[in-house]
């Protein structure tokens, strides 16, 4: 059987973050060694290198962090963190970190600062929020914040009267497929994933690529099926990690999933090998769902696809004959080519064929602890509703679009936007269309950036706020909703090196520079999270000794006593969708050919490197020497025909005229279909605030010029733009 340890380490570079940890010169923190007694601390916290939030336990010696390992008593990780966890020591160390708050002294975008106290620093922004509030409404002040270290921060802005609040997670991540579950199941499939890849006999993967994408549990639970001898399919126009332990891979050309998936299911009803006592007990709409599909044959999804008829039958019936222990991966990172929610919906309707939901080996059905929350005077009402989605133009949208308040600050309407709070996301990299968000920006009487390190967004700040790393702070509780509930804390292991400040601190300070102290009735944190935690019966002192707590486990699956129920308009599985149909939306999913790009181009796709998370950890010094740029895969017999080498560098020139900064080496590998290359995210810095990532490889986001919006939630499919290939000169 293929050990975990063993699983990690094939995803290359794993191997190299681990030793080196390990055998680094010891990190010192000269405030915090004086601050800590001396001697060996181990101190149990969670991991902020990603959204999975791994409980980890940080050793520190004579004050100064050592080493940062999984907690074994952690339902999330089981006591082994992912690279990019145990490389979470560089983030305390990351030499591009903003040491002091900045103050713009030149035009936006110029980088050029002022460094200025935290006092002059929330005296500039009270000021500027004062005559926003007077001239436009509070409602004119929106926040972008990613994870959960903006809660403290989001409390402020709503007690001040800010109701726009925005993450990419949804219009840029994963909007649709939460979005195609719901209309479906009544449920979306929650962060960490409701799935149970663990006890999955037959996984299908399209496109997501466990094992690049490192979130912890599902990587331990792929490899676990993979070593118990779970069929694992892949559909994918790259040979990923994760293809690589594949009995069946599936080199579909690239957005055309939806057929593949219209077809697999089409095999499954017409040869009967659908979960039909399932079906019948409770799905909705079948007969009208059959029906419409009746026409999506193999022969007719091959010459879409290019995954030969056989394949496709010989692919379904293997997914028949292990459900309902058939896991179809929901994905994550579902904003495509614009079609998304309708793709999800096709998985998702996928999975109840095979009787897949609420089974073993399915979807289990999460459960959380009852932490209860403090209790806050009321937010101020508003009567003008929000900006990102006018008129329900989205109809399905269930979370905010921040792409529609950048729309909202250009245009205007339905009312003018003139302050951006952002926290912890790179706007810049994160929005498709770079020149629309600095043409937003330039709107705005006030841009003010949290960041830990300069990313590409506090460069067109007017205030960048500089946060302690999560190792230096206390930040809200983890409550999250998971197969086993728990609560974890985060808590500081080290001090901050300079003058960062935590969260709730900032957020704290600026609510009693507004006049909204009564916002804040706890003035320490630990009072806060103490409060919080006795109303579950558990303490502050508890938490901070043990890191995290375990509850009860209610059943998981249907056969063991969970009631099924869906929260959809029928109160069924809806295989035909009504509510869509009223909408004029496609009650069944239908497949729409891609549009293909320029002649002579290819199609730019991009994901994750297993030791870099977005853009946040390529001046990690930890992280960077495990990889230090990202290169750009090229089917090698194209390679050959441009007489592009390994390692040659190119500029990228995408449809819309736009070229890569930075030049990216060829990777020329078979590893990828000919019509497409393929680049890890979050690499081509272009901030002069990070001078140890500058120029490091190039950027998916500048070339991110065109994206498909999804009628139904407006989430922005990014995948729909094409390169072409500029050597430089070598
Ligand atoms: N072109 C392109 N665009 C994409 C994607 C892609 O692959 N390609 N991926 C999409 C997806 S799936 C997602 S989820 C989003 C992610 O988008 P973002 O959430 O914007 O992710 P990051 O780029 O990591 O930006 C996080 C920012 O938070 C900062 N940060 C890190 N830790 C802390 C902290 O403790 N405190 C504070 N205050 N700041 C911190 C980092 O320095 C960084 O500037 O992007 C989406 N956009
Ligand atoms: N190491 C690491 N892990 C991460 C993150 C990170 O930054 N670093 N970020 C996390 C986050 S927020 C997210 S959302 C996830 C994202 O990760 P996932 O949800 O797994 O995937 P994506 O980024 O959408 O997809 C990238 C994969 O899809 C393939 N692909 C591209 N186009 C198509 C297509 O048309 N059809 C098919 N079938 N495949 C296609 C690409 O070749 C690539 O293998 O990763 C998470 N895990
Ligand atoms: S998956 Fe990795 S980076 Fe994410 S929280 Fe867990 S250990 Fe940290
Ligand atoms: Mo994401």
């Amino acid at each position: 059987m293929l050990s975990r340890r063993r699983f990690l380490s094939l995803a290359g570079a794993g191997a190299a973050v681990t030793a080196a940890a390990g055998g680094l010169p010891r990190l010192t923190s000269t405030s915090a060694a004086a601050a800590r007694p001396r001697g060996l601390e181990r101190i149990p916290t969670f991991c902020d290198l990603c959204f999975w939030k791994c409980n980890a336990i940080a050793t520190v010696e004579d004050g100064a962090l050592w080493k940062i390992e999984g907690n074994p008593e952690d339902p999330l990780s089981e006591g082994r963190l992912c690279p990019r966890g145990t490389g979470g020591t560089g983030a305390h160390t990351d030499p591009d970190r903003i040491r002091a708050p900045l103050l713009r002294t030149h035009d936006r975008g110029e980088e050029r600062w002022t460094e200025v106290t935290w006092g002059e620093a929330f005296a500039y922004i009270a000021e500027k929020l004062a005559a926003i509030k007077a001239t436009h409404g509070p409602e004119s002040v929106a926040l972008f914040s990613h994870g959960l270290g903006g809660t403290f921060l989001k409390h402020t802005l709503k007690a001040y009267g800010a109701v726009n609040v925005a993450a990419p997670s949804f219009a840029q991540c994963r909007g649709p497929r939460d979005v195609g579950f719901e209309l479906t199941f009544g449920e979306g499939v929650g962060s960490p994933e409701r799935t149970d890849i663990r006890n999955a006999r037959c996984l299908v993967l399209i496109g997501s690529h466990l094992g690049e994408n490192m979130h912890n549990t599902q990587v331990q639970e792929f490899a676990d099926a993979v070593g118990s001898g779970a069929t694992i399919i892949v559909a994918d126009p790259r040979f990923s990690i994760a293809a690589s332990k594949a009995q069946h891979y599936l080199p579909i050309r690239p957005g055309t999933d939806l057929a593949l998936i219209l077809a697999w299911m089409n095999v499954l009803v017409t040869e009967g090998l659908y979960d039909k006592d399932y079906v019948a007990a409770h799905g909705f709409g079948f007969e009208a769902f059959a029906a419409e599909i009746a026409t999506c044959t193999p022969e007719w999804a091959f010459p879409e696809t290019g995954i030969e008829p056989e394949v496709i039958r010989e692919t379904a019936r293997e997914m028949a004959r292990h459900r309902p222990a058939t896991l179809v991966h929901p994905g994550r990172h579902s904003t495509w080519y614009g079609d998304d929610t309708q793709r999800s919906r096709a998985i998702a309707l996928l999975n109840a064929l095979l009787g897949s939901w609420g089974r073993k080996g399915g979807f289990y059905q999460p459960a959380s602890m009852n932490v209860p929350g403090y209790p806050y005077p009321p937010y101020p009402t508003s009567t003008r509703g929000k900006v990102d989605n006018p008129g329900k133009k989205y109809p399905f949208a269930s979370e905010a679009i921040s792409t529609g308040i950048r729309e909202a600050t250009i245009t205007g309407q339905p009312y003018p936007i003139k302050g951006w709070f952002v926290y912890a996301t790179n706007l810049i990299q994160a929005l498709p269309n770079e020149a629309e968000t600095i043409k937003a920006i330039q709107n705005l009487d006030l841009l003010v950036v949290v960041d830990v390190i300069g990313s590409e967004i506090a460069g067109w700040a007017d205030v960048v706020l500089p946060e302690a790393t999560y190792l230096e702070r206390y930040d809200e509780l983890n409550v999250e909703l998971f197969r086993a509930p728990f609560v974890a804390l985060r808590q500081p292991v080290v001090a901050p090196p300079h003058d960062q400040k935590p969260n709730w601190w900032i957020a704290r300070e600026l609510a009693v520079k507004l006049g909204l102290e009564r916002y804040y009735p706890w003035t320490t944190i630990e009072e806060y999270l103490d409060h919080r935690l006795q109303g579950a019966g558990l303490s502050l002192d508890l938490l901070r000794q043990k890191g995290v707590v375990r509850g009860k486990a209610p059943p998981l699956y249907y056969e063991n006593g969970l009631a099924p129920a869906f929260a959809t308009p029928s109160q069924k599985i809806e295989f035909y969708s009504v509510q869509l149909k009223d909408a004029g939306f496609d009650p069944v999913p239908r497949f729409t050919r891609p549009a293909p790009g320029p002649a002579g181009s290819f199609r730019l796709l991009f994901g994750r490197a297993p030791v870099h998370s977005f853009g946040r950890t390529q001046s990690n010094p930890v992280l960077a020497q495990a990889m230090s740029e990202n290169e750009l895969w090229l089917n090698a017999a194209v390679a050959a025909r441009l007489g592009l080498a390994n390692g040659r560098r190119v500029r990228l020139r995408n449809q819309d005229g736009v070229v890569s900064t930075f030049g990216i080496a060829i990777r020329a590998t078979e590893a990828i279909r000919p019509d497409c290359v393929y680049m890890v995210h979050g690499f081509g810095h272009t901030s002069r605030m990070r001078p140890h990532a500058r120029g490091r490889g190039a950027s998916d986001s500048q070339l991110v010029t065109a994206y498909a919006t999804d009628p139904l939630m407006g989430g922005t499919g990014m995948n729909v733009n094409f390169v072409t290939l500029e050597p430089e000169p070598s």
